[in-house]
């Protein structure tokens, strides 16, 4: 099976629109940046004592879960996503700070207006991080690796803050590359030097494969991109179906998604993992009414309205389950949409098997088109794709 060059998904893709032809020919200079242990970072900045200490940001309690570390407290193998207890166990003097949302929003659009001022093509990615297309070289500053270096130069300027930036000729790479020199780097992959690159990192570095994903390709005896270039398309397609053209364009540094100032929201939500796998009744309903609590407030940051609610369970086993509501109209405030999110769960009750996560998600959006809109914030649980 012949794969085209050309196609419409990459990793960590959700369906881009392709340019034509000749729009494609035409070598797109990209910039990856993306803060340095963000939220982490802002606190060491706005708290001097705690520079210099292995800090994490997150609960501290027994369902806790790390969103932020710094680089002290990665020495010790802390991480995002990892139970406060583990990471307490690893590093028994971390630092646990409460997270400061309107903080980190505000040094977001901080970063957002230094971008901006380079080229209107701004993709943000999350809170700290962004694609940009500078192919057009707008300021005259005169390659993309000198408008990273200025980038990097304004965002330690004006918010005391270090970000790593990526500059290549994709976003697959620009991406990667923001990785490749993290804290405080920059680093520029040319084209021509995407696949030798791409070929010596292990392919859980890659954007859209999670921890599971990667498991699966180590027990198919795929360590790393060189790995993942020996195999042949129909295999690939065999085992990772569709996802199979993204790997087969991923080991060879191909990417032509176009980096996409505008979004189209189609659904706003959130779930959380817990520490401990939940099957109580009583607990199970604390726990939705946290999550309510969490997305009724990103809906109504974004103004959104939706007509469909979508609870999602994954079990102990990670099977997921989704059930949903829909009106025939937009859900008219908060304690509807509690009301829906309550019942989807009653009529789960009791519960096959405890579970590991919980989601509720607002989607059927009125209009849903939000130029330049920051995603909400990632949540604490995992954010891969597979
Ligand atoms: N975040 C979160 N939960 C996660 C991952 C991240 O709440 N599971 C939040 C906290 C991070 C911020 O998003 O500070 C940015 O995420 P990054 O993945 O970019 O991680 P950091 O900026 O913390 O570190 P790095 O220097 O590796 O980019
Ligand atoms: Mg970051």
């Amino acid at each position: 099976m012949a794969i085209p060059l050309r196609s419409e998904a990459a990793p960590g893709d959700h369906g881009a629109e392709d340019k034509g032809p000749q729009e494609q020919d035409r070598p797109r200079k990209i910039i990856h940046v993306d803060m340095d242990a963000f939220f982490a970072s802002v606190e060491q900045r706005d708290f001097p004592e705690l520079r210099g200490l292995p800090v994490a940001v997150g609960g501290a309690g027994g369902r806790g879960v790390v969103a932020a570390a710094s680089y002290e407290a990665r020495m010790f193998g802390v991480h995002s996503a990892m139970p406060s207890l583990t990471a307490k166990r690893l590093c028994p003097d971390l630092v646990f700070r409460p997270t400061r949302f309107e903080v980190y929003r505000a040094v977001s659009e901080q970063i957002r207006a230094i971008f901006h001022r380079f080229t209107e093509l701004v993709e943000p990615l999350s809170l700290d991080e962004a694609y940009l297309d500078v192919t057009e070289d707008r300021a005259g500053i005169g390659s993309a690796t000198g408008i990273a270096r200025e980038i990097r130069r304004l965002i330690a300027e004006e918010t005391q803050l270090t970000a790593s930036a990526g500059v290549s000729y994709n976003k697959f790479l620009a991406k990667l590359a923001s990785d490749q020199n993290k804290p405080d780097g920059l680093c520029v992959i040319r084209p021509g030097e995407g696949e030798a690159f791409v070929a010596t990192l292990p392919v859980r570095r890659f954007h859209g494969i999670g921890p599971r994903g990667a498991e699966k390709m180590a027990r198919l005896g795929i360590a790393t991109g060189a790995d993942l270039h020996a195999k042949e398309p129909d295999w690939l397609r065999a085992h990772f179906g569709s996802f199979g053209e993204t790997l087969w364009r991923a080991a060879r540094g191909i990417d032509h998604r176009p980096v996409r100032a505008h979004r189209i929201r189609k659904s706003i939500g959130g779930e959380r993992t817990f520490f401990e796998d939940l099957s109580a009744p009583d607990e199970l309903r604390d726990a939705l009414e946290r999550i309510i609590a969490i997305v009724w407030d990103r809906i109504a940051d974004k103004q959104a309205r939706g007509r469909t609610v979508t609870l999602k369970l994954k079990f102990r086993d990670f099977t997921l389950m989704t059930r949903a509501r829909s009106l025939p109209r937009a859900i008219a405030g908060r304690a509807e949409f509690a009301a829906l999110s309550r019942a989807l769960l009653e009529e789960q009750l009791p519960l096959p098997m405890p579970i590991r996560l919980l989601g509720l998600t607002l989607s059927a959006l009125d209009g849903g088109h939000e130029p330049n809109a920051a995603p909400a914030p990632p949540s604490t649980a995992q954010l891969a794709l597979f």
